[in-house]
């Protein structure tokens, strides 16, 4: 049988430590699939110590021997790493340093997701889809979508997946069950410590999960934060941010937005979907059609919802307001 054309995945801060966990999981076959033959086309910063990087992660993809992987490029040129790329992986941004404003940040990030929008707009396949990670996610997904002329902004997402998996974790161990049993647990608004995972319409074993649970002051007051601040107890912990579960996660986000039928949450353009407001990137339910995706809107919230809507909404404004004049 004729071996299927290879998608080409671009993967921005390839030589990082989230990019170390994700590369091999990509050219193994975990995220595109098992007979899917990949390009990678792998972006650093253009100065020596992380093209140096680069190259001795690309001799460890080279001595995996992946029959999947057809070819990598390693370039510190965006057009060079985003030209006819299928997917388009923005892991890569600047960390927060020493005594940073978060606003500092947000502009500073900001600058690199304009200059990659427009180049994948210029350079990517007509097919393009776009994941960011790096952080702060769904702004810095908004501006690179901001730049986007050719491509529709619909096709860049942002991901709220490990929080998902998070939740969905914390809840199994609560119950005492599998974590397969957890079912419709999204995330939704902004990937940071607002983000509210709905425990209020996810099932265990098919049942309510507040009546599996029933420990409502657990759930409103400890299974929220624990979730929101659970990147920062992994800091604490390992020393490092998280790397293998967020490129888990982004394994999980992009093969669920190629697997029709699938359902999770990812951060998409709110359209003004369960009260965020026009124009934010947010984490909501979308159901995969394979090369596309429709947001569930079936979900009804009660108060205690809309008080989180509302708050992580806010967030997603304030950050919106304070990189404003980058967008196109
Ligand atoms: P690292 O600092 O290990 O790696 C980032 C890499 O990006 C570095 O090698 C750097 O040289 C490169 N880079 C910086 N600017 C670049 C540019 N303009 N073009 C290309 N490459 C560039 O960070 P890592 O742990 O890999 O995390 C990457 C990003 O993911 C961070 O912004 C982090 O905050 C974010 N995260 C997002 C998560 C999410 O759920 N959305 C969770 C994990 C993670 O915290």
């Amino acid at each position: 049988m004729a071996s299927k054309p290879p998608i080409r995945v671009a993967v921005t801060g390839a030589a990082g430590n989230i990019g170390y966990a994700l590369l091999f999981r990509i050219a193994s076959g975990q995220m595109l699939g098992e007979d899917q033959p990949v390009i990678l086309q792998l972006l650093e910063i253009p100065v020596e110590g992380p093209q140096k990087a680069l190259r001795g992660v690309a001799m460890e993809l080279e001595d995996c021997a992946f029959p999947l992987l057809q070819d990598m490029i390693l370039t510190g040129d965006a057009d060079t790493a985003f030209r006819d790329a299928n997917w388009c992986l923005l892991v890569g941004s600047k960390p927060r340093g020493p005594g940073m404003e978060r606003a500092d940040l947000l502009k500073d990030n900001g600058k690199i997701f304009v200059a990659q929008g427009r180049s994948i707009d210029k350079v990517a396949a007509d097919d393009a889809r776009i994941a960011v990670v790096g952080n702060p996610c769904n702004t810095n997904c908004m501006i690179a979508a901001s730049q986007a002329k050719r491509l529709g902004q619909d096709r860049f997402t942002a991901m709220v997946r490990l929080d998902e998996n998070r939740g969905r974790a914390l809840l199994a161990r609560k119950a005492g069950v599998a974590v397969g049993e957890v079912s419709e647990l999204f995330i939704y608004g902004n990937h940071s410590p607002t983000m509210f995972a709905d425990f209020t319409h996810a099932r265990i074993g098919g049942r309510p999960a507040s009546e599996v649970i029933g420990d409502k002051a657990w759930l409103e007051g400890e299974y929220l934060p624990t979730v929101g601040k659970r990147g920062a107890a992994v800091i604490e912990a390992r020393g490092q941010s998280s790397a293998a579960s967020a490129a888990n996660a982004l394994v999980d986000h992009v093969r669920g937005l190629v697997t029709p039928g699938a359902l999770h949450a990812v951060a998409v353009p709110s359209h003004g979907r369960y009260g965020f407001s026009e124009g934010v990137w947010a984490g909501m339910p979308v159901r995969s059609t394979g090369t596309g995706y429709e947001v569930v809107t079936s979900y009804d919230m009660d108060a205690f919802a809309k008080s989180k809507i509302k708050i992580t909404n806010d967030e997603l404004v304030a950050e919106r307001d304070t990189v404003k004049e980058m967008l196109a």
